[in-house]
């Protein structure tokens, strides 16, 4: 579509407006053009309840007769919270849609565009739905595989460790690493940290970003046995924003009972093979819930927990120019890897500087569904 490309990627630029405002939907953006001229435009909030479509047909009003209209993602035809875009579409006089992706919800899925192409209406998909799909990984893994899309952060020195095993010292990147970190929390639902992270480290896992969340990030802490102290300051804060924590079916019911005293919501699931919790479950509570993404912090079992299971899709990984040595903790944990031929290959897409650092950006394998997105503009 190469006329219509520009008008495309205003959509796509008003679509990320949506960021951190759209969950458990998918960030939406739409313009109207007619006779080459924009007369309307919108973009998806959840709170503000309408699909983007139909914000930009209502800021074009009478001057969407005869008008194309283009939409990073297919128009709705089902009746959710509100009627379907296709409806609004058909009767706001819309003459052609340009649309960027096929709709990933079943409920959905290629119906939008049947409707619109049986009223009469010319349909124009995106060839390359690659960046349309970038800015939604999250609601695409949660409708199509049933789990959240996750990412892993670390920080690291340049040998790869995160931490001295005497103790955390708080700060191994920089300034302008940990300004991104928080753009990182921002974009995500959740941020997810192990027991021995939350005990060394004490962390609030709240998202500092400039520009607020519609909802904070769900907390998450992955702990079998229910070290979280009632005092941490993750409890203290629970009924502020919501603090989750995984445990083990044999987690002591004192423990259960004390924090759920004070707001913890305890979530008991499954051990897996390997004596850890079975993280997939763990993924797929928080994908009931509306979770479609999540960001791992660590430790290194943590970090090595969901990369053994094959549960994680995208790193950040920030790497500052000291050297720790032996005697601190890896990155990553056990992966189970005793060979070279056995080591997970990352797929590098970006490297940057973040002076003093460097940010390594990239994907897990090849996810279900197809290649992987281009990663987020930031
Ligand atoms: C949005 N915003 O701009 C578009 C959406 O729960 P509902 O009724 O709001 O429906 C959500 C579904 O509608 C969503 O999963 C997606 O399939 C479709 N399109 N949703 O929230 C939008 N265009
Ligand atoms: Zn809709």
């Amino acid at each position: 579509m190469p006329a219509a490309s520009h008008h495309m990627r205003r959509a796509l630029r008003l679509a990320r407006l949506g960021t951190g405002r759209t969950g458990p939907n998918p960030m939406v953006g739409a313009v109207v053009v007619r006779d080459g001229a924009v007369v309307g435009s919108g973009y998806h909030v959840y709170s503000q309840l309408w699909h983007a479509e139909r914000v930009a047909l209502d800021s074009a009003g009478p001057a969407a007769r005869g008008a194309d209209l283009y939409v990073t993602l297919e128009p709705c035809c089902h009746h959710g919270r509100t009627p379907p875009c296709t409806d609004a579409i058909l009767a706001a006089g819309i003459r052609r849609v340009f649309c960027g992706m096929v709709d990933s919800n079943p409920l959905v899925a290629g119906g939008g565009i049947e409707r619109l192409r049986r009223a009469g209406i010319d349909v124009i998909v995106a060839d390359n739905p690659e960046p349309f799909r970038s800015i939604n990984c999250g609601f695409i893994s949660r409708v199509t595989r049933g789990r959240p899309w996750v990412t892993l952060k670390a920080a690291a020195t340049l040998d790869g460790r995160i931490a001295p095993l005497s103790g955390r010292s708080r700060w191994i990147s920089g300034e302008q690493s940990r300004r991104h970190a928080h753009w990182l929390r921002f974009r995500h639902d959740a941020i997810l940290t192990g027991i021995g992270t939350v005990l060394a480290d004490n962390p609030l896992l709240t998202c500092r970003h400039k520009r607020p969340r519609e909802q904070p990030p769900l907390r998450l802490v992955i702990d079998p046995t229910l070290r979280l102290p009632p005092e941490s300051r993750l409890t203290a804060t629970a009924a502020e924003a919501p603090v989750w924590v995984f445990c083990g079916p044999s987690a002591p019911p004192a423990a259960r009972d004390a924090l759920a005293a004070r707001g913890v919501t305890v979530v008991p699931i499954t051990t897996a093979d390997d004596g850890g919790l079975e993280l997939a479950a763990a993924l797929r509570r928080l994908a009931d819930v509306g979770v479609s993404s999540v960001l791992v912090e660590g430790g290194s079992r943590t970090l090595a927990g969901f990369i053994r299971a094959g549960l994680a899709d995208e790193f950040c990984f920030y790497f500052a120019p000291i050297i720790l040595g032996e005697r601190a903790l890896p990155l990553a944990g056990d992966l189970g890897v005793l060979e070279l031929d056995g080591c997970p290959r990352l797929d590098i897409r970006r490297v940057r500087p973040l002076p003093p650092d460097w940010l390594f950006e990239g994907f897990f394998g090849v996810p279900p569904g197809g290649p992987p997105p281009a990663l987020p503009i930031r």
